[in-house]
């Protein structure tokens, strides 16, 4: 399904991280107004890592599953753009054809690492991400098709001058928002980036790292969008690590019942009961 995603200078919302339609529903139900498609989190539910290991051929078939389901708009992490200005704008084409709301284009090199791990930041010069940008926007059908520039400066021991200036280029080249991204546990990068940039462009973060900030707090200093980056897929893999002790440990399933879903919960969270509505009037 088709949906904006709302990101201005003056919207605030926060996205929380899917990586199946199962996590999609689970997410819009509990009330998100977005859904992250995190890389990091798919190439996790596929036993991967987040160093370009899944294709983007593969995140697109499991994004035309989760479109099935979703009702909420959907932002893909593009990651670095899957190769040069060309990789960029296929993925973009064939992205925007399935009915997700926007990608982010970070500029890094490909293959990409994650933001987190001790592995290769080097950026990719300015000249080459705007051309990357450019040849996206180019290439989009509708501008409500969200093309988002994110800098790894902070990430790769820059300045927040530095990040700074990158971010403008990027907004000058025509990038609808900037996602600006830091490891460090304190958010005073962040604030410092955001009093600086004056709202200039919509900002979206991940505060992963610097989790202790209240989202009205965020909203306050000038961020449009939070992603929650990966918590769903941490939080099940939390759970199905208790739910698997804790069976192994008691030798009976009764110890659990309280931990996992119900079976109704599941059938009611797929909708068995249109299939059997369908079903007599169908069948
Ligand atoms: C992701 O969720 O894949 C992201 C955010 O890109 S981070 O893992 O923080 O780099
Ligand atoms: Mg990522």
């Amino acid at each position: 399904m088709t949906e904006r995603l709302n990101l201005s200078i003056s919207s605030f919302d926060v996205a929380m991280e899917m990586h199946n339609p199962l996590s999609a529903i689970v997410a819009q139900e509990a009330g998100f107004p977005a859904l992250w498609a995190s890389g990091l989190t798919f190439a996790s539910a596929m036993g991967c890592r987040d160093r370009n290991e899944v294709s983007w051929t593969q995140s697109l078939h499991n994004l035309i599953d989760v479109v099935q389901v979703a009702r909420r708009p959907i932002l893909f992490d593009c990651d670095s753009g899957h190769g040069d200005f060309n990789n960029f704008r296929h993925v973009v084409r064939r992205i925007e054809q399935i009915g997700v709301s926007g990608v982010v284009l970070e500029d890094k090199l490909f293959p990409k690492s994650n933001s987190f791990v001790e592995g290769d930041q080097t950026l990719v010069s300015v000249r080459e991400q705007v051309g990357k940008l450019r040849a996206g926007l180019d290439a989009r059908k509708s501008e409500h098709f969200l093309i988002v520039a994110r800098n790894e400066t902070m990430i790769s021991g820059g300045t927040v001058a530095e990040s700074l200036d990158r971010c403008h280029a990027y907004v000058e080249a025509g990038a609808d928002a900037v996602f600006i991204h830091s490891k460090r546990r304190d958010p005073e990068q962040i604030f410092d980036f955001l009093s600086q940039w004056k709202r200039r462009a919509p900002v979206v973060i991940a505060p992963t790292t610097y989790d202790d900030v209240h989202f009205d707090e965020f909203a306050h200093a000038g961020v449009n969008l939070v992603l929650c980056a990966n918590h769903s897929l941490r939080a099940s893999v939390r759970a199905m690590e208790q739910v698997c002790q804790q069976i192994l440990q008691t030798r009976r399933l009764s110890a659990v019942r309280e931990m996992v879903c119900s079976m109704d919960g599941l059938f009611s969270m797929l909708d068995y009961q249109k299939l059997a509505q369908d079903e007599l009037h169908y069948g």
